[in-house]
């Protein structure tokens, strides 16, 4: 008879801890004191609130324990193929909620911290979330990790534990000034780092030629200096399914290497100053969102976290004995805009210098683990590094990426005669201004698929940034039209719509977002209507109690709430919006219009500009400068009014979003890829008024032409209008109202009578206007008086809120991740 198996010491190891006694409110008070008393070193009755929240977090982590050691042994026993996510971004907002709802412990833990005389909402206000991205890219990658820990696929999630994430922004004088985002100063009790497990990356130094000891000539790369990568884990849960997922971000150390020569000659200090230099590649995230830098430090947290997780997969993650010529079958590297394209290069790098296999079968496999998503149209945020610094700072990947082209080149010109014109387009190496690699380029080349993140995005992808390459590689070009999760921004950010929701519908919508069609029949019903009133009433009292409390704002739950959220962008568009609101404005003070005829509204900002983004700033400036006129004027008491809430962030668009009646996505079309704000808002009941840009297209195309509010120039039309020769100035001069908006902001109107203050801006609109605020303006202004109107009808309005809600489930980042699996990934649901 065979012996009994020996329990496995990982096993048992696993489900050893916590569990079904905590899942009592006395088994979890029990585990919260330990916590409070052995992990914080406290007493409950001498403990601060901060103490309280790192214990209850330590708590909760504890419950989610057993199944994260549970997912990684069944997947280092399947080894069923998953995805690596390579981004440099999370944003992921705050962990303490959503652990809780992954787990279902919510009432548990409220009851119980309430034995202990304490309260859940404080401890979660405590909370200071990871803002380790800086808009919707890294949004986006926050919801596609919850998605597919939900849906059972097998994911790591990679990236940068950025010591500061993205700056808080304050206001001194309208102005806006940036500080430190010191996330980590009050402890971080949701990461789990594994110094032993660090990899190393090597940085600058110079390649040579060798005679292998196999007799075969090869390349090496001799590095100048390197860094340790240390890792950093984070739970990813599924929702209430059993499965965790893992997020490992890494952070730089000096090696002992790096400074021992300069210990050794006696320099402390340079010895010293050689470890902040090593740190400093994972010391803070770039806050530019559009406009890539090109710094060399940049790079070098490409690279870094790039290099780190390719090793890690391969050496660490794989089984040691792992066939690499099986890696395709294993892994899909998924890269998250060009951020991570370097990747490319290094695991050809990896699979010729480090395990020696030939070019052409490195290729092969290179080619089938890497796909791309591209975020963006806008040229200048093409992302290209001078073969200068890329060559100094990684020589050896220079010379692959040299390879890699010419060979693709080489394939081109056969294919096309010899068309040495479309040689040089199609090059992955740009000469002018100078010589430089386009990393899209090469993640095209590479990558098996790429994709776009909207229908309309996706298509001008193909027609206008890479037609040569769609022509050279038919199919592999595809559309994956963006998401959010529901977990997150219906479930958590509005609680009392997902009470609501499955009062009428049943539970099992929030896995299943479709099922929101469900809704359809209770537009018609009035006492449906009147609760949903409610709950929106509900959202903005709520949210007046975090303004007031916050910055000291007060929201009217009668005014319609026109929001705004989005970073600043010339291409955004905020100016319009500020023109709308002077228009509104003037016409109440010049006598055209009553107060009492027209509908009481509140405008909300929430918006961060890059440091270095001077008119963006202005234009922050100005908005503030209206505000603070706005507000202080008796005549619009009570019918006008302007918010702009300083460090927009996750945690305040959870605030924000489900208050809102009106949501503003009026990006120029064909300039926003995608947005993602615009699915959060339709999906919490808010009306949008949009151009016909991104994923606006599909939401107008959902919900219906009644329930959204269109305008604006077509895509095809702003080509046409560029062709032509835009003149700004002519729409100045022709339509009065806009004349007189301007007018009112050169004049000083918003600037105590200083005429320069908003030269800038007006001047940009005037003679510039690169993102034709100025053509879309009166199609806006038209489009916004009949919202004014259509709010009157309060009954109208809510049905189609209602509509926007049920017709919404298509932008679930679950479905998202669904057409990822199908057409790039094939990486089907695992355990
Ligand atoms: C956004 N891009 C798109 N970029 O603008 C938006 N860029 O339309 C889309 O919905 C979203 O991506 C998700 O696909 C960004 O957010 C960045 O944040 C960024 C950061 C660094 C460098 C370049």
């Amino acid at each position: 008879p065979a012996a009994p198996a020996k329990p496995k010491a990982t096993h048992a190891l696993a489900l050893a801890p916590v569990g079904s006694p905590a899942s009592s409110v006395d088994g979890f008070v029990r585990e919260f004191l330990r916590e409070l008393n052995y992990g914080q070193g406290v007493a409950l009755s001498t403990s601060s609130v901060n103490d309280q929240y790192l214990a209850l977090a330590r708590t909760v982590r504890h419950y989610l324990m057993a199944r994260w050691l549970e997912t990684l042994r069944r997947q280092a026993e399947t080894q069923a193929k998953g995805v690596a996510y390579l981004s440099a971004e999370y944003l992921l907002g705050r962990q303490l909620g959503n652990a809780l709802l992954a787990t279902g412990l919510t009432e548990i833990v409220e009851e119980g911290l309430g034995k202990c005389g304490v309260d859940l909402a404080a401890l979660r206000a405590q909370e200071v979330e990871p803002g380790l991205g800086n808009g919707g890219l890294g949004r986006l990658a926050a919801c596609f990790i919850d998605s597919l820990a939900t849906m059972s696929v097998p994911c790591i999630g990679y990236g940068i534990r950025y010591e500061y994430g993205i700056f808080r922004q304050t206001f001194v004088e309208g102005r806006q000034v940036e500080q430190a985002d010191s996330w980590l100063a009050l402890g971080a009790p949701w990461e789990f780092p594994h110094p032993e497990a660090a990899q190393i990356v090597t940085f600058g130094g110079h390649t040579e030629k060798y005679t292998d000891t196999d007799g075969v000539e090869r390349s090496r790369w001799v590095a100048g200096w390197k860094v340790k990568a240390i890792p950093y884990n984070y739970m990813v849960p599924g929702y209430q399914n059993g499965r965790v997922n893992t997020l490992r971000l890494w952070r730089a150390q000096a090696t002992d290497a790096f400074d021992l020569k300069i210990f050794n000659s006696g320099d402390y200090e340079e010895a010293v100053r050689a470890q902040t230099f090593a740190e400093n590649i994972s010391k803070v995230l770039y806050p530019e969102d559009s406009t890539p830098q090109g710094k060399e430090l940049r790079l070098q947290q490409q690279y870094f976290f790039v290099s780190a997780s390719i090793h890690d997969f391969v050496n660490s993650v794989l089984p040691k004995d792992f066939d690499l010529h099986k890696l395709p079958d294993r892994i899909i590297f998924q890269l998250n805009d060009t951020h991570p394209v370097i990747g490319v290069p290094e695991l050809m790098r990896v699979l010729i210098d480090e395990k020696k296999m030939d070019w052409d079968e490195a290729w092969a496999i290179t080619q089938q683990c890497f796909a791309y998503t591209c975020h963006t149209l806008l040229p200048e945020a093409l992302e290209v590094w001078s073969v200068d610094l890329l060559g100094r700072l990684l020589p050896r990947h220079l010379e692959i990426i040299y390879r890699i082209n010419e060979e693709f080149l080489e394939r081109v010109s056969e294919r096309f005669d010899g068309d040495q014109l479309r040689v040089s387009r199609m090059s992955i190496i740009a000469e002018h201004p100078e010589r430089a690699v386009r990393m899209a380029y090469l993640a095209t080349v590479a990558g098996a698929k790429v994709n776009g993140v909207a229908e309309l995005h996706s298509q001008l992808l193909r027609d206008k940034v890479l037609p040569d390459f769609d022509e050279f590689f038919p199919g592999k070009f595809t559309n994956v039209t963006n998401g959010v999760t529901p977990r997150r921004f219906v479930r958590l950010a509005n609680p009392a719509l997902s009470e609501l929701i499955t009062d009428a519908i049943g539970v099992g919508w929030l896995t299943d977002l479709e099922r929101l069609r469900e809704l359809e029949p209770y537009a018609e019903d009035e006492e449906f209507r009147d609760r949903f009133r409610e709950v929106k009433a509900h959202n903005k009292r709520r949210l007046n109690r975090v303004l007031v409390e916050r910055d000291g704002f007060t929201v009217d739950d009668s005014h319609l709430l026109d929001v705004m959220v989005k970073r600043l962008h010339e291409y955004k568009r905020q100016t319009l919006k500020v023109l709308h609101i002077v228009t509104e404005y003037e016409r109440i003070i010049s006598g055209e219009v009553k107060p009492a005829d027209i509908t009481p509204r509140t405008f909300i900002f929430g918006a961060k500009a890059a440091p270095g983004y001077k008119i963006a700033k202005d234009i922050i400036h100005l908005i503030n400068g209206v505000g603070a006129v706005v507000n202080n004027d008796k005549r619009v008491e009570g019918r006008l009014k302007v918010l702009f809430p300083p460090n927009y962030n996750v945690t305040l668009a959870e605030k924000v979003i489900p208050a809102a009646d009106l949501s503003e996505q009026i990006s120029l079309a064909g300039k926003e890829a995608s947005g993602t704000g615009n699915m959060k808002f339709a999906l919490n009941g808010a009306l949008t008024i949009g151009t016909d840009d991104g994923a606006n297209i599909e939401i107008r195309e959902l919900v219906g032409d009644d329930n959204f509010f269109l305008f604006g120039l077509l895509e095809p039309e702003v080509e046409a209008l560029y062709a032509k020769g835009y003149v700004p100035s002519s729409f100045y001069e022709s339509d009065p109202s806009l004349k007189r908006a301007i007018d009112l902001i050169a004049q000083g109107a918003f600037s105590d009578g200083d005429r320069d203050v908003f030269a800038p801006v007006v001047g940009n609109l005037l003679y510039e206007d690169r993102f034709m605020a100025l053509a879309d303006y009166r199609a806006y202004i038209d489009a916004q008086d009949k919202v004014g109107a259509a709010y009157a009808d309060t009954d109208a309005w809510t049905r189609s809120a209602i509509l926007n809600v049920a017709r919404s489930g298509f932008f679930s980042s679950d479905r998202s991740m669904r057409h990822y699996i199908d057409r790039i990934w094939h990486t089907p649901p695992a355990f």
